[in-house]
């Protein structure tokens, strides 16, 4: 089986939980995607929910497959927010921001009773930080807010080369929230938590891609099946 049906798989076992009336955070990336197809299909089969997009891009895609979209001003609190990651490890604590949508997936994700991360089974991992860690930084005094971030990774017993990430076509990369990111190569962080919250006192940092305790189940796709981890 290929990657992409264990995304839509994870995708369709997340979807299982949805009720009618639900109010729904819907995440970004090609997993999430398998997701907003889904649901379409299930409203335009009569299902009756309401969703806030992570990101213009799933906006975009939302509106393409008829799922009716509001904000978090017009609404008080999120039932579920169905979201992938780029990591996931046994605590349920995640490293997301590869696709760029962090700030906007946290926000949601905080504002959701439930968070059910979705993903293929290579997302799983003991140990966070192989996959780059993004923090979304504001571009003013970026050299400062670099260099406090360096001392936070030396407090935190890590370290690692930082880069600002870029588009394809070689700009800088901006997010929906105008800021930049800087990609951090780790390799291992043995305290998530720790550096969730030494990062986050940092002025020039919007936010970073640690997701600490906000997911309340993950939902793996593999060779060998489902398994859903609370
Ligand atoms: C978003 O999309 C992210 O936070 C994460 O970076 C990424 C995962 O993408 P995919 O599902 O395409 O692997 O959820």
């Amino acid at each position: 089986m290929d990657m992409d049906q264990l995304k839509r798989q994870a995708a369709a076992r997340a979807l299982e939980e949805v009720r009618d009336g639900m109010q729904l955070g819907l995440g970004t990336g090609s997993t999430a995607k398998h997701f907003v197809e889904l649901l379409g299909a299930r409203v335009a089969a009569g299902l009756n929910v309401i969703g806030v997009p992570t990101s213009e891009a799933t906006r975009a895609d939302a509106e393409r497959c008829g799922v009716p979209l509001t904000t978090l001003d017009e609404i008080d609190h999120l039932d579920i927010t169905v979201d992938g990651a780029d990591e996931i490890d046994p605590d349920l604590n995640l490293i997301k921001g590869g696709g760029g949508a962090l700030l906007r997936e946290k926000i949601v994700a905080a504002a959701s009773d439930r968070m059910i991360v979705i993903a293929d089974d290579t997302k799983w991992v003991p140990t966070l930080g192989r996959f780059p860690l993004p923090i979304e930084v504001i571009p003013f005094g970026l050299g400062a807010t670099r260099r406090a971030i360096e001392k936070a990774f030396a407090q935190c017993g890590v370290s690692g080369q930082m880069a600002v990430r870029r588009a394809k076509d070689g700009h800088v990369f901006v997010t929906d929230g105008g800021h930049w990111i800087l990609d951090a190569q780790l390799g291992r962080i043995a305290d998530p938590a720790g550096l969730a919250k030494a990062l986050s006192v940092i002025p020039g940092v919007v936010e970073h891609g640690l997701f600490i305790g906000l997911a309340s189940s993950a939902v793996l796709a593999g060779g060998e099946g489902i398994r859903v981890i609370e």
